[in-house]
């Protein structure tokens, strides 16, 4: 019989782009899709697939029958029901940070690792940080052929990685600071803002983000990492299988509302040239190319974002340093970077049940 999925966290904004997912698949291997919410949605209708299907409050007994349920809920909602979920005889597939550097949960981006999905003694699956898996698939295809090395990368991160009051507070930031002449005296974006009712103490970002860039994504850890920079190499470690991976990344929320950015500056075992690198990004069927200096034309997140392929460009041989490309690539942090690579775990999965 065709397996039952259940999708936790239906009616937040990632749970929102799954159903999107889901309904515009050609097909689907799904028998009953299920779906699950905090008792406040419950009762919600929401189209799936041409059909109404009512929201059903969380509960031990609504993951009874489920064969793959997949989180798109904050870190401790997903730590404390995905093992209740696994007891019920499902494999929850979690998009939260709760699991991922556990030993036993694999960390799963489907074209790098898809065979990690077997290796599952928890019935846990993880899905990355959205950062992270906007390089990977690009990573994963050069790391396969060239051995990667080292890797130092800066990221220019999307407003909604933060959620929707981050999403709205850049809109309101915007609207506050629209047909001023502002950002020309230290201090005056800021001032502006406040001025406007919109202090920073009231903002999910440490500055403003409008006519700004701020060096700042996730929590303090120690030596002044924050916890999004730490997350980037220690999942990139895990998820390319390269334990002692040399990796540093600066994390940077820019007034982008959705799609994360990174330059990427990676080192291989071997030599690694701007022409074989591109045979290998278009012969990955997740990943587009545009890359054409010379007719300037390069991926930028406001021209792909709602898209499920990851855009590279701007590939170049490092000048001072051997066996060294750098390239800047774009993915949409929820799609990609969240509903669809945890959708598409949930495929391969369901192929193997
Ligand atoms: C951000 N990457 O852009 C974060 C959001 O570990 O899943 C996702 C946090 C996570 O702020």
């Amino acid at each position: 019989t065709a397996p039952v999925l259940a999708l936790v966290g239906a009616t937040g904004a990632v749970g929102t782009v799954m159903i999107d997912i889901i309904n515009t698949r050609s097909t689907v291997p799904w028998g009953e899709i299920r779906l699950i919410a905090s008792p406040r949605s419950a009762g919600k209708k929401i189209n799936v697939r041409g059909q109404d299907v009512t929201v059903i409050a969380l509960s031990p007994e609504a993951f009874d029958g489920v064969d793959i349920a997949m989180f798109d809920v904050p870190d401790e909602v997903s730590a404390e029901w995905a093992p209740i979920a696994a007891e019920r005889g499902a494999v929850a597939i979690d998009n939260s940070g709760a699991f991922r550097m556990d030993a036993d949960v694999p960390l799963v981006v489907p074209e790098v690792n898809a065979d990690q999905i077997n290796n599952r003694p928890r019935g846990i699956i993880a899905n990355p940080n959205c950062t992270t898996l906007s390089m990977m698939a690009s990573l994963g295809a050069l790391h396969r052929e060239f051995e990667l090395k080292e890797l130092v990368v800066a990221s220019y991160q999307a407003a909604s990685g933060g959620g929707q009051a981050a999403i709205d507070r850049l809109y309101a930031e915007i609207s506050a600071l629209a047909g001023k002449e502002v950002g020309v005296v230290a201090g005056d974006v800021r001032e502006t803002l406040e001025a406007a009712g919109l202090p920073i103490s009231d903002s999910p970002f440490p500055a403003p983000l409008a006519l700004n860039v701020v060096p700042w994504a996730g929590s303090l850890k120690d030596d002044g990492w924050t916890s999004e920079e730490l997350k980037v190499r220690n999942e990139a470690r895990k998820i390319l299988g390269i334990p002692d991976l040399k990796v540093s990344a600066t994390c940077v929320r820019v007034p982008v509302v959705t799609t994360h950015s990174l330059s990427v500056h990676a080192t291989f075992a071997r030599e690694v040239t701007v022409e074989a690198a591109h045979k290998i990004f278009e012969a990955q069927p997740s990943i587009v190319l545009v890359d054409d200096p010379a007719a300037k034309r390069f991926p930028t997140p406001a021209d792909m974002v709602g898209e499920d392929p990851t855009y590279v460009g701007r590939v170049r041989q490092a000048l001072d340093f051997p066996n060294t490309l750098d390239f800047f690539v774009c993915g949409d942090n929820l799609r990609k970077g969240a509903a669809l690579n945890t959708y598409e775990v949930a495929e391969e999965l369901a192929k193997r049940l």
